[in-house]
């Protein structure tokens, strides 16, 4: 079948703004609006929105790169500013050898296990929350977990993981263009680059945790000692921001949404279901890059070679053609094929992980915490690439 090539339409919309950026939902809608593919103006760069073409992307990876980046830079034509990642920015058939050494570190057994750990220490989180009772949710609560527990399965040193924190603001920041956001990020790159690199060293790290496991794949042969410590960083870059605003996001839709929270409480196994719909709903990974191999068709329009293409994960997740109601929040819905772990590929290695964590979560809050409340107005994070809150003030009660 020929498919007639289609005029793509250009537009203003700046998906980099703060105005896109602190509300971007209509904004998809209008970009789903203008059909498979638009071309942003301002950015010099293709974007797609709607669900079904996301997929399209995602599932043509030999079309639709990483190896050029998957931020807004392409690295052909300017170096990124760190090592690449040896999973996120890598095609076959490299990828697929370096993604199957972390894959093999995340087996059910070990998953099984450390949901149990993950369990015990959100017990002693909400204890320790509800003697609080008032306190910052994005701090003491979304970032806190992470930092503990997936920190500890990997067997990252325990002084001053905050960084970690600082150093995932700089990778998902770093996807944009360099505007405030990505140099107010880049600024601690001189002290948290060398603390990463450190944390991520074969001596540094615990003898029971996934992270040394890599570097089986040094003493057989496959890495060098280099490669494998790069490696290690990528469990450090993609498993505490995104995690933690994903929580973040949890607590501000179950409090703007009681009936939801009610729902949960009374099944707090529903805490698996949940923590999908927050990913659709608010999914903390907005949106990346792929970069074109050849021309490429989707749904009728032609992208040339080398461009850089925005894939809106988010706005996939909320088309109308995909989802009936997709702007309610309603954590008994099917939402299977939701875009917020990506698809293809690349979905995301780790999202087993990430499941165990919020699930334990989110189940010892529906059992322990019977409601909560906004103390102040809760204030949205200004970023290039995550949806998250900066603080979110609240009481458990
Ligand atoms: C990596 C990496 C970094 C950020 C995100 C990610 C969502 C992976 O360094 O491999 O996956």
């Amino acid at each position: 079948m020929t498919t007639i090539a289609q005029d793509i339409p250009a537009t203003p919309i700046d998906p980099f703004s703060n105005e896109y950026l602190l509300s971007p939902y209509a904004f998809h809608t209008e970009l789903r609006e203008l059909g498979p593919v638009s071309y942003l103006t301002k950015w010099d760069s293709y974007v797609v929105s709607q669900y079904q073409y996301v997929k399209e992307v995602l599932d043509q990876p030999s079309v639709f790169c990483s190896g050029a980046g998957v931020g807004i830079s392409n690295f052909k034509k300017e170096p990124p500013w760190r090592v690449p990642s040896l999973v996120l920015e890598t095609d076959p058939p490299d990828h697929t050898r370096n993604r199957a050494v972390i894959s093999k570190t995340l087996s059910p057994i070990v998953l099984r296990n450390l949901k149990i750990q993950f369990e015990a220490e959100a017990n002693l989180l909400i204890d320790r929350l509800l003697e609080k009772r008032t306190f910052d949710a994005v701090t003491d609560l979304a970032e806190a977990f992470p930092l503990k527990v997936f920190a500890d399965a990997i067997g990252i040193i325990p002084e001053n993981r905050e960084n970690l924190i600082l150093y995932g603001n700089m990778v998902f920041n770093g996807m944009g263009p360099k505007n405030e956001l990505f140099l107010e990020a880049m600024s601690h790159a001189a002290a948290v680059n060398p603390w990463v690199m450190h944390a991520c060293q074969r001596e540094n790290l615990s003898k029971t945790g996934l992270g040394i496991q890599i570097y089986d794949a040094v003493d057989s042969g496959i890495f060098t000692e280099m490669e494998a410590t790069t490696l290690v960083r990528s469990f450090l870059s993609a498993g505490i921001d995104t995690t933690a605003h994903a929580i973040s996001n949890a607590i501000h839709s179950f409090i703007s949404f009681p009936d939801q929270w009610a729902k949960l409480k009374a099944n707090p196994l529903l805490a698996k279901s949940a923590f999908e719909e927050i990913l659709r709903f608010e999914s903390p990974f907005q949106t990346f890059f792929r970069t074109t191999t050849s021309e490429a068709n989707l749904g009728g329009c032609v992208i040339p070679p080398n461009e850089k293409v925005m894939v809106i994960l988010a706005s996939g997740n909320r088309d109308p053609l995909k989802w009936d109601h997709p702007d309610v929040f309603d954590i008994s819905r099917v939402t299977v094929g939701h875009l917020g772990f990506g698809a293809g590929i690349h979905g995301c290695v780790g999202q087993m992980l990430a499941r165990a964590e919020v699930e334990m979560l989110l189940q010892v809050m529906a059992k322990k915490v019977a409601s909560f409340r906004f103390t102040g107005e809760p204030k949205r994070l200004l970023h290039n690439t995550l949806r998250g809150f900066e603080k979110l003030p609240i009481e458990l009660i």
